[in-house]
């Protein structure tokens, strides 16, 4: 079978110098200077690898160029050179794991800053992590790759610049934003943290881009909680309206088509990614940069095969109440014995995909460029889950590891919608790019109590349960919030669980209580 990108032409490869001959971008966005311009012929590239080829038509497909080879994810640009934002992190660290071994030329930077915030909480990652440079001398050892990496704050627009100038990056991933809701409701100072170290941050980037390598493509994490969850029942589309939207108003019609879709965030951090939308949709028209937003679900798990070959390979794992994501917590929970802890009644329904199954997305997008001036979006999700059905998976999976857990529902410190209708459209990660998940939640789930319950794992989570319990509220308030109502599973049938406690509020007053704190924020806004 055909490989999805074998079609793609030079005009979606980074080393074509689209300011060859014609600076197309100096048409700015006249389509029709631009058709006359193709009508005539005139659109000729260069190839910066190919240069004996002189000035040509941006027609040499994938699998035709020679530069571009075909791996299991699709064509790859041979040594692709990809500059990794934030590549300390729990997806920065994989992905140049996985993309080094494919072949990638890599560059990293970071500054450590999500160290220093879980220090911040009095937490650590349970999966020990080696320093940056035990990394990069383990990745050559083990997995026979040179990674390079600059230590550089995002924000400083002066040493990112020289940096990308020097590496000249053909794609760039942008993983170097604080990644928290709960850290960015803390107060002011973490709010301001936050909107400043992402918003800013990728704004200077976008400009570092259009300067130096406007070329490149920008895989910018963005999150599935920028839609939030629309009551009305409305599908999540993948950024955009489709085509065939329309928006019908007294009697009239108009076509939504290619329209931003509505976002409606659920913290503030959630904010910042939907003004970094915004700039990069912006940027792709103003400059013609390309980009992916990835609409990102839930990550969990703990698995790839290359961050598995060496203990000082592995990537981090966090579970306190500020960095911790709800299945990485639940296992953790497990083995600590304690409750998990769900928000509400946990009938929330939030889009999750395992690790592995993530970061193969991304291998394949960075494969298969957008064309210049495209902003796509993709919504990055391989499984639709209430938060209630989840923790009875980890639940179910802990049994098999002899662990015998509870599930607690408690008082939820967040401003969220409890029952909701949740349609998520993701038609072009399967569609566009030949993404099929892989790794089932049971398959994941497994994998980490087999990670997390050696023994020397083990002592640094029940080190770690001070950190647990959530006492950030979306409020303001800081407090462990009250449990609602304690499951214990039934013995006779394996995954049916029935309340065996209530204290604190009742569900129903707690419900109203959730009903009435969601209508005090549509008469806000
Ligand atoms: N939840 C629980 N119990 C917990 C933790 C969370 O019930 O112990 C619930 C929350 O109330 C929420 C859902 O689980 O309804 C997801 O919460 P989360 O903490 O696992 O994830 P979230 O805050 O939504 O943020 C995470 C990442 C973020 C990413 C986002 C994708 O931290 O970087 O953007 O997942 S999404 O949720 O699709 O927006």
């Amino acid at each position: 079978m055909k490989a999805h990108n074998a079609d793609k032409t030079c005009w979606n490869c980074p080393a074509a110098m689209l300011k060859g001959h014609v600076d197309f971008r100096a048409c700015g966005q006249s389509m029709r200077r631009l058709q006359e311009l193709s009508e005539e012929g005139e659109i000729l590239i260069r190839c910066r690898r190919r240069p004996e080829l002189g000035y040509f038509e941006p027609t040499i497909t994938f699998e035709e160029c020679p530069e571009w080879e075909l791996t299991k994810y699709g064509y790859l640009l041979r040594d692709m050179r990809v500059l990794i934002l934030g590549i300390d992190g729990y997806l920065g660290w994989t992905l140049a794991l996985k993309l080094a071994v494919l072949g990638c030329k890599v560059a990293g930077v970071d500054n450590f800053l999500r160290r220093k915030m879980v220090a911040e909480k009095g937490s650590m990652s349970v999966v020990p992590i080696a320093s940056m440079k035990e990394r990069l001398k383990a990745a050559k050892e083990v997995l026979g790759v040179e990674i390079e990496f600059r230590k550089i704050d995002v924000l400083d627009k002066q040493r990112l610049g020289a940096f990308m100038k020097e590496f000249q990056p053909e794609a760039i991933v942008h993983y170097a934003e604080i990644p928290s809701a709960p850290y960015s409701m803390v107060d002011a100072d973490h709010a301001i943290k936050v909107q400043h170290n992402n918003v800013l941050g990728t704004l200077g980037l976008l400009f570092l881009m259009r300067d130096i390598c406007p070329e490149a493509c920008l895989l910018k994490l963005g999150t599935m909680g920028e839609y939030g969850t629309p009551l009305t029942g409305r599908p999540l589309f993948e950024g955009l309206f489709p085509a065939d939207a329309v928006l019908k108003w007294r009697g009239r019609e108009w076509s939504l088509g290619g329209e931003l879709t509505p976002r409606d965030p659920v913290s503030f951090y959630h904010v910042s990614k939907v003004q970094d939308t915004f700039n990069i949709y912006e940027a792709c028209k103003y400059w013609w940069l390309r980009s992916y937003d990835i609409m990102q679900g839930v990550i969990y798990g703990v698995h790839t095969d290359e961050v598995a070959a060496d203990p000082r390979l592995r990537t981090r794992l966090d579970v306190d109440e500020w960095f911790g994501t709800a299945v990485n917590r639940f296992v953790c929970q497990a083995i600590l014995g304690m409750p998990l802890t769900v928000y509400g009644e946990g009938e929330q329904i939030r889009g999750f995909i395992a690790l592995e199954d993530a970061m193969e997305c991304m291998v394949r997008l960075i494969a298969s460029p957008p064309e210049p001036g495209q902003y796509m979006v993709v919504n990055q999700v391989s499984g639709l889950y209430r938060i209630i059905d989840l923790a009875k998976i980890v639940a179910d999976v802990a049994r098999d590891f002899g662990y015998y857990v509870k599930i607690q529902k408690i008082e939820n410190p967040r401003v969220e919608a409890d029952v909701h209708p949740y349609e998520v459209v993701s038609e072009n990660l399967p569609n566009l790019f030949g993404f099929r998940p892989k790794v089932t939640p049971e398959v994941e789930i497994a994998r980490m109590f087999e990670l997390l319950t050696q023994p020397h794992i083990k002592e640094r989570i029940k080190k770690l349960a001070h950190v647990i319990m959530p006492v950030t509220w979306w409020s303001g308030e800081k407090r462990v919030p009250e449990v609602i109502e304690v499951l214990e599973p039934d013995a006779v049938s394996k995954g049916v669980y029935k309340p065996v406690l209530h204290t604190g509020l009742k569900p129903e007053v707690y419900y109203s209580m959730v009903r009435t704190r969601k209508k005090w924020r549509k008469v806000a806004t």
